[in-house]
């Protein structure tokens, strides 16, 4: 999906200096549970309110980030480590939040991100095995208190999930996961989005795309009324 790069070249915002003006809004869930479908439903729907705002994606977001995803997607000749993996997704992620969240979310501008650090619990945590104390750690060093406003979780039971995606395309290294892989990220998404209650918004995605798209309006709603 080809996704437009608007960011300030460049431009160190400080986390504990800058005034955010702008919403930080995430998409998760596993593989073909319909983020990139939504993404550009809630684009337009701000849109529609003339809130300026940009789309983007995780790993990925800037040219660097992006050619870390296709280190991180692509087939490897050697097999990448899972720490190796977790250092590449926080090197895409901090390049991402220096270069276009930060100096957007500081210029009023919202950012409409597909995957952040909940994807870091949810695959290299629950599905990879590395312990949610050294996530925190990067976590802590790329984005300080940094979070983003909404969380939306596209849940889904993973067959689902799985056949959706594999109809549109072919599967990339993480997709050549096994259904146990998959179904500890699902419950990682799950245990999240307890523990974040107020950040954190459940849609069932196995619905059809209109009665999906209706739980998004009610999410947005409802977090445009609280703002
Ligand atoms: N990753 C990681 O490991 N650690 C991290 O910290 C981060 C990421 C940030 C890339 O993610 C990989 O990076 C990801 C985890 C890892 N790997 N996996 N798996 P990605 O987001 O780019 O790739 P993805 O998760 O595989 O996304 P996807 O396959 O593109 O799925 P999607 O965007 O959620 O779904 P979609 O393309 O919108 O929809 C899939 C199909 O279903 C499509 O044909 C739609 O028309 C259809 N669809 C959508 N909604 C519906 C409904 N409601 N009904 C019926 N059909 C539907």
């Amino acid at each position: 999906m080809p996704y437009k790069f608007r960011y300030t070249l460049g431009t160190h915002v400080d986390m504990n200096q800058y005034t955010r003006t702008g919403m930080f809004i995430t998409l998760e869930g596993i593989e073909g549970v319909g983020k990139t479908t939504n993404i550009q439903y809630i684009s337009e729907w701000l849109t529609a309110r003339d809130i300026k705002h940009v789309v983007t994606r995780e790993p990925g977001g800037t040219p660097l980030s992006e050619d870390i995803r296709s280190l991180l997607l692509g087939s490897q000749t050697e097999e990448i480590m899972p720490m190796t993996e977790l250092f590449l997704v926080f090197a895409s992620r901090n390049q991402h939040l220096e270069q276009l969240i930060k100096p957007s979310l500081a210029n009023a501008t919202w950012v409409l991100c597909d995957r952040f650090t909940d994807a870091s619990y949810a695959y290299q945590g629950a599905g990879r095995g590395i312990s949610n104390t050294t996530i925190e750690c990067l976590e802590s060093i790329a984005q300080q208190k940094m979070q983003p406003d909404l969380t939306i979780i596209f849940d889904l039971p993973v067959v689902d999930g799985i056949r959706r995606a594999r109809g549109r395309s072919a599967p990339d290294r993480f997709e050549q996961e096994d259904l146990s892989f998959f179904d500890r990220v699902r419950e990682n998404y799950l245990l999240r989005a307890k523990r974040f209650s107020k950040r954190c918004k459940i849609i069932d995605a196995s619905k059809p795309l209109k009665d999906v798209q209706a739980q998004l309006n009610r999410i947005l709603l409802k977090f445009m009324d609280q703002e």
